[in-house]
């Protein structure tokens, strides 16, 4: 691992067995290519996560126990690749995430169509520990690579009119074929307001466990917001749009009754259909409590001071 990390955390506590093995396969079928032994057809299959180097070790981290890279990554939510929880991992391959672009539009000052690889060396890149609470009453602890949300947003100056951000997923059935059916309307869109967007907690990532994403993931670029249910953590981002009126999101378009525009972690409102008290983390037998902002309160409740948060779910 060629990651910075902190020099008291051992490599085996950090990188699962499974990516070690995974980087010998590497090794190996690198090994065949260079022999010239690869098959023509091959050559397009999908990427491997590539290492990231250069990543130093961000604020907020948990100390709490990563869960294992196969099941961060083998147990998604990714409708645009089908509902099922492993349909990600097997059908994501399809998701060309180069060349990749993001679109800035709406109020602010620098609007455009800004290249992944330009954004990716306007910031450095940090490593940070985040809780993923899924709304279907399920978590894991991720070691996710990003950049503050904060830092995109000021380099692009929004003007005095913007008070929400609307995060926009590629639209692309071919590329995506979970799109052709109408389970959602397409493209996947999400919210935050605008103090939200700009809390140091909230984070565009681009890698997990110290490689770049795989595409079941949201690669190349997705937002975490861990204070609040996972769909608001939106994957595969082309556009930002700043608005000054609250805008769409996708789940409360589906079911405005079941899934709200804030959607903050908060085990005293339950979903209609279920209790949001207690969550399993993926990996345990038994359940754990489900903890106000997905235990980031003493962060990010003053963001809603005076808010009646059993309205504003
Ligand atoms: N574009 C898009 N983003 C999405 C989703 C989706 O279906 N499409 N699912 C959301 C949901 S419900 C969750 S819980 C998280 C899951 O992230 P993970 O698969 O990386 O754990 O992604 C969120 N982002
Ligand atoms: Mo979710």
């Amino acid at each position: 691992m060629l990651i910075k990390r902190p020099p008291d955390v051992l490599p085996s506590e950090i990188t699962p067995e499974s990516v070690y093995r995974r980087r010998r396969d590497f090794l190996r079928t690198a090994a065949v290519a260079g022999a010239g032994l690869l098959l023509p057809g091959l050559l397009s299959a999908p990427a491997r996560a590539a290492k990231i180097e250069g990543v130093a070790p961000g604020p907020f981290g948990t100390d709490e126990e990563p869960t294992p890279y196969d099941a961060v990554t083998g147990y998604n939510n990714f409708y645009e690749f089908g509902t099922g929880k492993s349909d990600p991992a097997a059908n994501a391959h399809s998701l060309r995430t180069r060349p990749w672009s993001v679109a800035v539009e709406g109020e602010v000052a620098k609007p455009g169509v800004y290249d992944i690889e330009d954004i990716l060396k306007w910031f450095p890149l940090e490593e940070r520990i985040y809780r993923l609470r899924c709304v279907e009453a399920w978590s894991m602890v991720i070691p996710w690579v990003g950049f503050p949300l904060a830092f995109l947003v000021k380099r692009v100056e929004p003007t005095s009119r913007a008070k929400f951000i609307q995060f926009v997923t590629l639209h692309d059935p071919e590329q995506m074929p979970g799109q052709k059916r109408p389970v959602l309307q397409w493209p996947y869109v999400e919210g935050l307001r605008m103090d939200e967007a700009l809390h140091p907690l909230a984070l565009l990532a681009v890698g997990l466990y110290g490689e770049t994403l795989p595409n079941q993931n949201g690669a190349p670029i997705r937002l975490v917001v861990p204070w609040k249910y996972g769909f608001k953590s939106i994957k595969s981002i082309v556009g930002l749009r700043f608005v000054e009126g609250q805008p769409e999101t996708s789940w409360n378009r589906a079911a405005a009754g079941e899934y709200g525009f804030y959607a903050n972690v908060n085990p005293a409102v339950d979903h209609p259909r279920w209790s949001q008290a207690r969550e399993r983390r993926i990996g345990e037998f038994l359940k754990r409590d489900t903890l106000p902002f997905n235990g980031y309160a003493e962060q990010v409740a003053g963001l809603y001071g005076g808010m009646d948060l059993g309205k504003n779910f």
